[in-house]
Parts: structure tokens; C-alpha cells; sequence
């Protein structure tokens, strides 16, 4: 996203709290009488207690707009206009949009056309909606946080969205279209990524297997290219059960160490309440093909379901017990707390169980996968 403001001229630094050794002694730094504006990302949850705290320090000296962007204020963007410290918000992913909206106050010009822009005018909340064309990302601008020393892990997304229909997740309201970044460009940020020398590179994407064809054309380009490297991705059971044996061993062959898969119950009854469209066998046979192809799986889990029992939850826990034993090399995730999140295909039933959804902005931190405050009211409660 910042790539485009730099090609556009426009001077952009980031500060990342997680690394940063005196984060607000940064931020203070960086506020000068130049500034157009200032950017925040936030997902649900306990970071908008950051966000909230950022904001006042900010506050406190300078009166530059605040502009939220990434997947909270996406999935609530007039609720999160209504706190009174953010002036703006991104929707759904930034490039053009953000590029448009700094452009517009840069200029002082209106905001009125601005697409995927929410803001405030005269007390009133406006949602710009609208269509924005897909704008390609072909490079990383790496040298802004080099600063933070030599990353392990590069993380690259090559593609947005997903066509699956899983029902408790939020993929389809951030991303609702599946797209696909071309394959030069994709070429362009791997050897991009490379020049950082990491030891993997991680294919973000909400599933990166989800277009066999376009993978093997990808490495296949790679191996074209002489470019080697270990790799990690995201995947589907079903996919990789569908992948045979020489397409698995060629993606082997060109780095592929580890996948993650979201499996998140081991009960059938959950599994086909959230629409997974797999089964506890399917997964047991991948786990079985992949200890013999030496591919490590990562499988996360969920628990908390509307509906969800005690009993299907200890199906969950033996299922992963079981994976374990049956590939000792498998990596499982520690089971994360279900959260319903607005405009999935399960949050009507998880309020009709009882979830009572946050009012206000500064409600939704308190929405941890943790936490027992809004932890899932039902009888399967953790
Ligand atoms: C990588 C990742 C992680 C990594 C982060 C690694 C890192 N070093 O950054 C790790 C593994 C640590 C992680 C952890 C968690 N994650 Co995570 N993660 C992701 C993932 C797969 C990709 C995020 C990413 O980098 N995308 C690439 C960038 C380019 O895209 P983007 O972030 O969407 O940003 C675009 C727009 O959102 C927008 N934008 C974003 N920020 C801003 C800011 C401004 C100012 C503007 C204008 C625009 C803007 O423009 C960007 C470019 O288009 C997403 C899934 C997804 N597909 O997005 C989940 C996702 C963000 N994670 C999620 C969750 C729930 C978590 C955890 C809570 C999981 C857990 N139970 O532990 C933790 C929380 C961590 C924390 N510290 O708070 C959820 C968030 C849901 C929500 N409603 O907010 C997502 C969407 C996954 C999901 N489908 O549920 N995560
Ligand atoms: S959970 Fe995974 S497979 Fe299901 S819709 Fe979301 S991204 Fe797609």
C-alpha cells in the first residue's frame, strides 16, 4: 500500500509497536507541522486498546487526522467513525483507496468522492462505498522497516479471498471477491523477498493452494528462474488430498516445508455446522501423507461454537492427541476461542445463542480469544 504514496511523491515512514524500543518516544518524533497524516492498523480486539491509546498521545499534540484502516475498521466502519479520535476510515484493502484519501488532504480537497473512504462531515458519519479497480502490488518497499534488523520470514500475498464458504469466517466480508495477483508480479516479490535473505518465505494468502495450477506454474517459473528456496503456505485438506503424489513431491522439491491448515473441530457435527466441507478422516489420511512426504502440517482449532457441546469439544482435544501421535512432527495450535465477527454467515446464530455483540468501538477490544468477558455464553464455554 505505502509503495503507491511513494511512487506519488509523498514522504511515508513506518513504526511498528511490537519492535519499536520506545514506541511513543517515536511517534513523538515524527510529529512535525508537515505531516498530512497519520495511519493506523488494527484488527479486532486487544489492539484497539492501542489504537486508543496512540490516538490520545496523539492528540495531545497535534490535531493531524487519524486515518484506520485493515480488517476492523472494514468490518465496522461507521462504529468505528463514531469514536471520536479517528477522522477517517480505509475500507477493505488500501492501495488505491488510502493513496486517494492522502491525496484529497494533501490538497485540501473534498472528500465527497473518495471510494471505500469513510469521515465525518458537518457531525455526520459518511461511508464512501463505491468500486475501486485492483491495483497490482509489485513492490515491497522493504527499506522502510529495515531499521528492525534482518526478518526471518518474509510473508508474501499473492492472492486475496477465497471461494470456499466456511461460515465463521471473516475472509468473506474483508475480501469478498477471490483475486488473483499475476504471476510476474508474484515472481517480482519473491526475488524481491529473496534479496532480504530470509530462511522461508510465507504465502499469506487466505489460501494459497486454492489454484493448483497457478502454484505449479509458479514454481515451475522458480525452478526457470534458479530461484531456490524454503517456502511455507496455507492450504485446504481437500486440496492437498487432491494434489498427487508427483505435483506434491515437485512443490516439495522446490522448498515447500510446512502448511497450515485451519481444521478447527474435531467433531463431524461442527465441522459441517461451520460448512468446512471436510471430515476428522480426511484429515487423519492427510496427516498420514504427509509425515511419509516429510511436509510438516500446522493445524489450528477452534472451540466455542454456537451450538458447540462439551462433548464435541473433547472430540476436538482427542483428535488433536491422536494427530500428534500419528505424525509426531505436526504442529498443533493451541485451541483459540471462536469470535463472531459481523457479516459472517454464523454470527445470526451466535447472537441468537446468546454472544451480545459490542456497541461502541472501544467495546470490541474486549473481545479476545482469551478473554472470559466475551468468551462464547454457551454451555460448551471454555
Ligand atoms: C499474517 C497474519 C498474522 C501474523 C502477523 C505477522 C506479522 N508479522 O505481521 C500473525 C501470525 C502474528 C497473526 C496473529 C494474529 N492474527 Co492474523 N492474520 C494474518 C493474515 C494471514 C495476513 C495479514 C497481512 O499481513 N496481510 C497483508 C496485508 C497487505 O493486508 P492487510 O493486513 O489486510 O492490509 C490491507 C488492508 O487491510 C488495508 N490496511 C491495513 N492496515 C491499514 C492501515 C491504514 C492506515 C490503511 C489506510 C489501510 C490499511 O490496506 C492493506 C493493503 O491492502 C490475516 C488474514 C488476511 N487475509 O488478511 C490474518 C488476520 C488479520 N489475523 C487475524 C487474527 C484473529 C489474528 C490473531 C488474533 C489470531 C490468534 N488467535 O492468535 C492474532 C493476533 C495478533 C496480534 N498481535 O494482535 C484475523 C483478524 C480478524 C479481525 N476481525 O480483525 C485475520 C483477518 C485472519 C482471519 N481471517 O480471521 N496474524
Ligand atoms: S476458513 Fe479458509 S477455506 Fe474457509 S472460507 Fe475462510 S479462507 Fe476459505
Amino acid at each position: 500500500m505505502l509503495s503507491y504514496l511513494i511512487e506519488d511523491g509523498i514522504e511515508v515512514e513506518i513504526i511498528d509497536q511490537r519492535l519499536e524500543k520506545d514506541f511513543f518516544g517515536s511517534v513523538h518524533q515524527r510529529i512535525t507541522p508537515d505531516l498530512i497524516c497519520i495511519g493506523i492498523s488494527c484488527i479486532t480486539g486487544p489492539q484497539i486498546e492501542q489504537v486508543i491509546r496512540i490516538s490520545a498521545f496523539i492528540r495531545k499534540w497535534t490535531n493531524t487526522p487519524i486515518v484506520l484502516g485493515g480488517p476492523h475498521a472494514t468490518l465496522l466502519p461507521h462504529q468505528t467513525l463514531e469514536a471520536a479520535f479517528i477522522d477517517y476510515v480505509v475500507i477493505g484493502r488500501g492501495e488505491a483507496p488510502f493513496l486517494n484519501l492522502v491525496r484529497a488532504l494533501k490538497m485540501n480537497a473534498s472528500i465527497q468522492g473518495v471510494s471505500r473512504v469513510g469521515y465525518k462531515a458537518n457531525g455526520r458519519i459518511v461511508i464512501n462505498r463505491g468500486f475501486v479497480p485492483e491495483i497490482n502490488v509489485r513492490r515491497i518497499p522493504y527499506s522502510l522497516v529495515s531499521r528492525y534488523g534482518r526478518p526471518l520470514t518474509v510473508p508474501i500475498v499473492s492472492s486475496y479471498g477465497c471461494r470456499y464458504h466456511c461460515s465463521f469466517c471473516v475472509e468473506k466480508v474483508l475480501h469478498p471477491k477471490y483475486y488473483e495477483i499475476p504471476i510476474r508480479d508474484v515472481l517480482f516479490m519473491v526475488e524481491d523477498a529473496l534479496r532480504l535473505r530470509p530462511q522461508f518465505i510465507n504465502f499469506i494468502d487466505d489460501n494459497f493452494l486454492l489454484n493448483r495450477k497457478r502454484v505449479m506454474e509458479i514454481f515451475s517459473l522458480c525452478q526457470q528462474k534458479s530461484l531456490g528456496f524454503l517456502w511455507i503456505c496455507t492450504g485446504r485438506v481437500d486440496e492437498v488430498l487432491r494434489l498427487n503424489d508427483d505435483a506434491l513431491r515437485f512443490l516439495k522439491g522446490r522448498g515447500l516445508s510446512a502448511i497450515y491448515f485451519g481444521i478447527e473441530s474435531g467433531s463431524l457435527k461442527i465441522l459441517k455446522l461451520i460448512r468446512k466441507q471436510i471430515t476428522p478422516e480426511m484429515v487423519l489420511k492427510l496427516n498420514l501423507r504427509l509425515r511419509k512426504e516429510g511436509i510438516i502440517p500446522h493445524y489450528s482449532f477452534m472451540a466455542g461454537f454456537p451450538t458447540e457441546t462439551r462433548e464435541d469439544i473433547e472430540k476436538t482435544i482427542r483428535f488433536m492427541y491422536q494427530l500428534k501421535q500419528e505424525n509426531p512432527r505436526a504442529v498443533i495450535w493451541k485451541i483459540n476461542t471462536y469470535t463472531p465477527y459481523p457479516g459472517t454467515g454464523l454470527f445470526d446464530l451466535a447472537v441468537q445463542n446468546g454472544f451480545k455483540p459490542p456497541e461502541t468501538f472501544e467495546e470490541w477490544s474486549r473481545i479476545h480469544f482469551y478473554s472470559t468477558e466475551y468468551a462464547a455464553p454457551y454451555d460448551a464455554c471454555l
